[in-house]
């Protein structure tokens, strides 16, 4: 590594006079990259060695998505080099922020659950554990949104780039995943055994990422697989192109929904590859006895994507490495661990049987066998029908994905204290029972070292000039912000660097798109996918009540607002397609008018990504975590944009509870039904919305604004949202929350008016939040789950 600004000039001007003479960004980017991965190597590689020398326990993250983000920034930020490099390039004539610009990001993910992977995978390493994950390298990563008249469009992202792929590809450990076959019983030397003939042999190639840890120390791996052809004999009975194509098409591109379960042979494709790849990769490279892998190994499944892990470590324990069903099945349970995100009904997967059936017909066989052995394990208890469907892995020719991930591991998380209270309580209430001690809960967290040391570079530095820069290592030693809370020149300071941030956002979006915003308007930020859960919809129809207010009401003269929006929808979800063309709609309308203007400004950022939060969050105010209680598992934008200083609007529902119970509700904007209320109502299907429009004369006029197509734009888009609040009897809620949804909004009115006691509640979040980075989170499985030892790297 550099150990000076003059070290890496000399170095940097080496490699780019014998590339090029032409002194372009693009170089810059490439040399810097170049040596970045040069740098890293060495850590990386004596990480390795320390793993392989100490024999210590190992942790897999299976995850289905890794929304890491653009790296090269913040790889050079953890080997501690980025202040040498910016200072080293500006003297070249460069700008590093320029040439952070040109990375494209890898969008391996839709949202949070893809992002919290990422951030684990900071933690894991910072923290120095030996802690791996295993995705897949999608072709092209999550959509490119662009608008078109005010409608969400879809772009493939291709990120990347061949030439960079020569030292990533491990050819050397690529392994072959079968498909289909015809199951048979033979008999072997220890008796039946079940063996597949005929199957369509598909060869995972491995790409390794590095994943660099604070202070550059420890290097731990994510490694991707890659779909290819493979050589092994192929079945006779299928044309080899389409078994080409069909090969390519398994790791093309990333499912683009969001808590919606697809159901497509293709993603299950995608599934059990995952699975079969990465436990292969585990078994063959070990170096211990098969009955050992627990004490050596733990496995934890990201959500049910990877749950094909539990019945596929039993087929190759038992057909590959021969040992017995109950010796399988102790070693698949004491090293597998689950954590569910979702509690929505339409994101639970279940796989049709017949569909497991043909495409792995061996796993099924073993799928059928567990929950037949589970079956078995519960006779002795008396147990009504309604309680043993719940336990049914298979039902009704469908597998239930969930109850498998549950029965076959030792843990089971949420992962936020409601969520998992919830869980427990109602949605796994009879699997916590038959498992009384497997339920935990680990609520969520996120890397502080890039979304605050990283995107925020300027509070950072503020908050290590206040307390010194043992914070950056033990992220809850925040706290001692509280005691400048009161102090007026660390809160002008911090007022500076928040209009700074705003002005840095603005300029960034001012590149792609024209927009002109006052950075003096309060910045309220709503961030996220675009679902009908997560309520955009009560965002844009209680603006529209502020339009109708400050039309009629001369004396109504509010503090000027811009209301950022960020988010996709999934390309099948037509419903939230229309809330984002509701949204672009009275964007239009009230950014052009005379009076409107004054107060309000809507801007809809296109193509919401890890890049683009990493400017809006910063420059944030207000924080929207307006979710229909319960329904929102954890949320993590909340915890990043609490840590900037931006205070929070929100439901209890998630983490927001544990936010609001760190910050103090005083110092937040609480509103809204609790997660019980909504649950009774869904219960009793009590819920009425028109008698709120009834009841409500300011509700009653934006309805009817709404139905006479004011604020919309083509009869399809009143329809659906006008169909959801009324046919569909308003499902989210919005209606019911909206009158204290607006009442809040006052109250941040009135708190934004004293300027420095609102610096003081910032502050007051700021200084709460450290317990919200993933560090502790991921301490917590370490301790609890996963009982890894810290590792210290030696330099
Ligand atoms: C979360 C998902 C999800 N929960 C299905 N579930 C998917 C479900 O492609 N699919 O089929 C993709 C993602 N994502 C989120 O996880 C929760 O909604 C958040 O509340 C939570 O913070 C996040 C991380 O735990």
């Amino acid at each position: 590594m550099f150990s000076s600004k003059e070290e890496f000039k000399k170095s940097f001007i080496t490699r780019i006079e014998s590339k090029d003479m032409r002194k372009t960004t693009e170089l810059a980017y490439e040399i810097l990259r170049e040596m970045t991965c040069e740098w890293i190597k060495e850590s990386w590689d004596r990480t390795n060695g320390l793993y392989k020398e100490n024999d210590e326990k190992q942790l897999y993250y299976f995850s289905i998505e890794f929304l890491i983000g653009r790296v090269l920034g913040q790889n050079l930020m953890n080997i501690n080099a980025y202040d040498i490099v910016k200072e080293g390039l500006d003297e070249l004539g460069f700008q590093l922020s320029e040439v952070e610009e040109l990375e494209v990001e890898p969008g391996l993910g839709n949202g949070g659950l893809g992002r919290l992977a990422a951030c684990f995978m900071d933690s894991l390493a910072s923290l120095q554990l030996p802690g791996h994950g295993y995705g897949l390298r999608y072709k092209g990563g999550l959509f490119t949104q662009h608008f078109v008249n005010g409608y969400q469009t879809e772009q493939p992202t291709e990120w990347i780039q061949e030439e960079h792929n020569a030292d990533a590809r491990r050819e050397d450990l690529a392994i072959d995943i079968p498909y289909y076959g015809d199951v048979q019983l033979v008999m072997g030397t220890d008796g039946l055994k079940m063996k597949v003939e005929n199957s369509e042999w598909v060869k995972a190639v491995p790409y390794d990422m590095p994943i660099v840890g604070a202070n550059g120390g420890t290097v731990n791996t994510l490694r991707l697989w890659q779909a290819e052809v493979s050589n092994f004999p192929f079945p006779g009975d299928k044309d080899y192109l389409v078994y080409e194509q069909e090969t390519a098409k398994i790791t093309d591109r990333l499912y683009p929904d969001d808590s919606l379960e697809s159901g497509k042979i293709l993603r299950l494709k995608q599934q059990y590859f995952l699975c079969s790849a990465s436990l292969q990769d585990i078994l063959n490279n070990r170096s211990f006895s098969m009955e050992k892998l627990p004490e050596n190994v733990a496995i934890q499944i990201n959500d049910t994507h990877p749950a094909l892990a539990v019945p596929e470590l039993m087929r190759l324990l038992i057909d590959d490495h021969h040992l017995t069903w109950e010796q399988a099945w102790d070693i698949t349970t004491r090293t597998i661990s689950y954590t569910n995100h979702t509690i929505l009904e339409e994101a639970m997967e279940k796989w049709d049987s017949r569909l497991i059936q043909s495409l792995l017909p061996r796993v099924y066989t073993i799928i059928e066998e567990i929950d037949k052995r589970f079956k078995e394990s519960l006779e002795t208890q008396t147990i009504d029908e309604e309680t043993f469907r719940k336990l049914s892995i298979i039902e009704n020719g469908v597998i239930k994905m969930a109850v498998l991930a549950v029965v076959g591991s030792y843990k089971v998380n949420g992962v936020a204290k409601l969520h998992t209270e919830i869980l427990k309580k109602r949605e796994m209430k009879e699997l916590n029972e038959q498992f009384p001690n497997k339920f935990h809960n680990k609520t969520n967290g996120i890397a502080h070292r890039r979304w605050l040391v990283k995107a925020n570079q300027e509070l950072s530095g503020l908050i290590t000039e206040t307390i010194g820069p043992r914070w950056i290592e033990e992220p809850e030693r925040l706290n001692e912000l509280h005691y400048f809370a009161q102090n007026h020149s660390f809160l002008q300071d911090f007022q500076a660097i928040k209009t700074l941030k705003k002005e840095q956002l603005l300029y960034h979006l001012q590149r792609n798109e024209n927009i002109i915003v006052d950075p003096a308007s309060i910045f309220d930020i709503h961030i996220k996918r675009v679902h009908g859960y997560k309520r955009q919809l009560m965002n844009i129809m209680h603006i529209q009540m502020l339009c109708d207010r400050i039309k009629q009401d001369s004396t109504y003269r509010p503090h000027p607002r811009t209301f950022f929006f960020g988010g996709k929808a999934a390309p099948s979800y037509h419903f939230a397609k229309q809330v984002i063309k509701m949204i672009n709609t009275v964007a239009v309308k009230v950014n052009n008018d005379p009076l409107l203007r004054k107060h309000l400004h809507i801007v809809f950022v296109e193509n919401y990504n890890v890049t683009q939060a990493e400017y809006l969050i910063p420059a944030a105010d207000v924080s929207e975590q307006i979710s229909t209680a319960s329904k929102e598992a954890s949320g993590t934008g909340n915890m990043k944009l609490m840590m900037n200083g931006a205070l929070t609007i929100g439901t209890l529902d998630g983490a927001n509870v544990e936010i609001f119970e760190q910050a103090g509700q005083e110092n937040a904007f609480v509103f809204g039904m609790r997660a019980e209320e909504v649950m009774q109502y869904e219960k009793e299907q009590s819920y009425d919305p028109k008698e709120i429009i009834n009841s409500d004369p300011e509700i009653k006029k934006m309805m009817k604004q709404l139905v006479d197509g004011e604020w919309t734009e083509g009869k399809e888009n009143v329809d659906f949202i006008v169909g959801q609040l009324l046919e569909d009897r308003d499902p989210y809620f919005v209606l019911k929350d909206i009158h204290s949804y607006s009442n809040a909004h006052e109250r941040i009115l009135a708190a934004y008016a004293n300027p420095v006691k609102w610096a003081e509640m910032c502050v007051k979040n700021i200084a709460a939040s450290g317990i919200f980075s993933s560090d502790r989170t991921i301490q917590q499985y370490s301790n609890d789950v996963w009982h890894l030892t810290k590792i210290p790297s030696v330099y």
